[in-house]
């Protein structure tokens, strides 16, 4: 070996869909830049097609049916039981669009992290681009928090700010909120896995070793890793 081997922090990632943000957070690790191994790719959907993007890189899939079950609780046993035989250091949730409940979030926290389409506190939940243009906002953006039972409520460590244009509908504002969670996601796992960031035990973030008062945002990160 020409190089000294880096420990690879094991992940699970949990989609639903597209899995556009899981395609970044792959390149980012094949480039060596994302010091992650994915260990497992998790739907509750049969038809994501982000599970064939994990096919084509050769990582694990698991498909836990929400519908197969009978409530929330027995999906949420299922998933946990199948995301631990994997036993990440991390679980990231990447466009998965199942509420999760308070004894899952408790056994995964302080190790769960969310992207969401908003500048968090604001729009929690759906519909978030089409709220922002009704709401009028010029600015736009994406947020990555730690994931707590409040719904898009957890401390948030990194958001990217995306303007919002007279003629932006909310596909063509998704679109360009998009572009940058792909780059705002890889940096915030980075992050992580290099123990930069994590919860105190007041569930409180400490970034390089200081309590980060407000997120940090991606224009101003240099470099970025991907
Ligand atoms: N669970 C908890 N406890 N806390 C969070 O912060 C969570 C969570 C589960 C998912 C992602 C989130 C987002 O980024 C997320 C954060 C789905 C819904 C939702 O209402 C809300 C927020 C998020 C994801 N889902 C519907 C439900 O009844 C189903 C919608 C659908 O299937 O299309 O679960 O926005
Ligand atoms: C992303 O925009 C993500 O922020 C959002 O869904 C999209 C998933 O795209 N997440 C949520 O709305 C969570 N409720 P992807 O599947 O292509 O990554």
């Amino acid at each position: 070996m020409t190089q000294a081997a880096t420990s690879l922090l094991p992940i699970v990632i949990l989609i639903s869909g597209r899995g556009s943000n899981l395609q970044s957070i792959i390149d980012c690790a094949a480039s060596g830049a994302l010091t992650v191994k994915v260990r497992a790719v998790i739907s509750n959907r049969p038809d994501a097609t982000g599970l064939e993007i994990a096919r084509a890189a050769g990582i694990a899939t698991e498909i836990i049916d929400h519908d197969l079950y009978a409530d929330r609780q027995s999906f949420d046993h299922a998933l946990q039981a199948r995301i631990d035989q994997y036993q990440p250091g991390l679980v990231v949730l990447a466009g998965f669009m199942r509420l999760l409940s308070e004894d899952f979030v408790t056994h995964y926290h302080g190790r769960m992290l969310n992207i969401h389409p908003s500048l968090l506190p604001e729009f929690p939940g759906l519909h978030t681009h089409r709220r922002a243009i009704e709401a009028g906002h010029r600015e736009h953006g994406a947020s990555v928090h730690f994931v707590t039972a409040d719904m898009d409520s957890g401390p948030v460590l990194l958001q990217a700010r995306v303007p919002v244009k007279p003629d932006d509908d909310p596909a063509s504002l998704a679109a360009h909120v998009l572009t940058q969670e792909h780059r705002l996601y890889p940096l915030a796992i980075q992050w992580f896995a290099e123990q930069r960031i994590f919860l105190d035990a007041n569930g409180r973030i400490v970034f390089d070793g200081q309590p980060l008062t407000h997120p940090r945002d991606l224009a101003r990160e240099q470099p970025l890793p991907c």
